[in-house]
């Protein structure tokens, strides 16, 4: 830890709790969040798909779930609801974009994420760095990646202009949509074949560009590898 990030976890006290970071789709979200604004935090992992994960996870987050924010005003829990507070505590990072009608879009799309996409999130489960055949795609799945394809292309064509991101600069809109483009990656979802234009294409691959989304990954081999050695260890020799 540098003196900078000792100094600002005194500052604010937060602690992220989160789960495997080649599982845990929603603990991504606000972690990209806090790494893209530069705000320090302690990171604090649970395993999940293991027998005692609920007792486990329910000693930090009361929904049972995580992603949850430790602070000095208390628990945060869901990521939309970590990502609200984080835009609002830290307006100098502008993770909601800072123009009107930017904004009530970024929500609605960010919303509309939390909320929706129960097909893709099953059938495609986060394995960020698996490369999976693709499921069979039926008419709602379909129906979903087209909307996906639609909100990535419209929203950069309205707002994109002045970065790579969907409103520019990076958004909670981003955080939110960038498990999406691993999920693509993981199961060769070829966007083309779904209304796009390229720009959805060129936009998830700026997401997972980005040197925090290799850091997130970096975790992730780490954490595979360090459970490999802990199975083998285990083994009866
Ligand atoms: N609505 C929640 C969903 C959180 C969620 O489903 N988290 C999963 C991990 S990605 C979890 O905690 N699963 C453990 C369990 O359900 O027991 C959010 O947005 O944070």
């Amino acid at each position: 830890m540098t003196m900078a990030e000792a100094r600002g976890m005194t500052a604010f006290g937060y602690t992220l709790v989160i789960g495997d970071k080649n599982l845990s789709s929603w603990s991504l979200r606000p972690w990209l969040a806090l790494k893209q604004c530069g705000i320090p935090f302690a990171e604090a992992r649970i395993r999940l798909r293991q027998p005692d994960k609920k007792t486990e996870i329910l000693r930090h987050s009361p929904s049972g779930k995580v992603p949850a924010l430790k602070t000095k005003w208390g628990v945060i829990w869901d990521s939309i609801a970590i990502l609200e507070f984080l835009a609002e505590r830290h307006p100098e990072c502008a993770l909601w974009p800072r123009e009107e009608e930017a904004r009530a879009v970024a929500r609605s799309i960010s919303a509309e994420m939390h909320a929706g996409f129960a097909t893709l999130r099953h059938e495609m489960p986060m394995d960020l760095l698996g490369r999976l055949p693709s499921p069979p795609v039926d008419a709602v799945l379909e129906s979903e990646i087209r909307r996906i394809a639609a909100i990535w292309t419209d929203t950069r064509a309205r707002f994109g202009k002045g970065g790579p991101f969907l409103f520019g600069a990076f958004s909670n809109a981003d955080a939110m949509y960038a498990p999406v483009a691993t999920r693509f990656r993981t199961y060769g979802v070829d966007l083309a074949r779904y209304g796009d234009d390229g720009t959805g294409a060129a936009y998830a691959a700026a997401l997972l560009a980005l040197p925090a989304m290799e850091e997130w990954t970096e975790g992730a081999v780490e954490e595979t590898r360090s459970r490999l050695r802990q199975t083998e260890d285990e083994a009866p020799k």
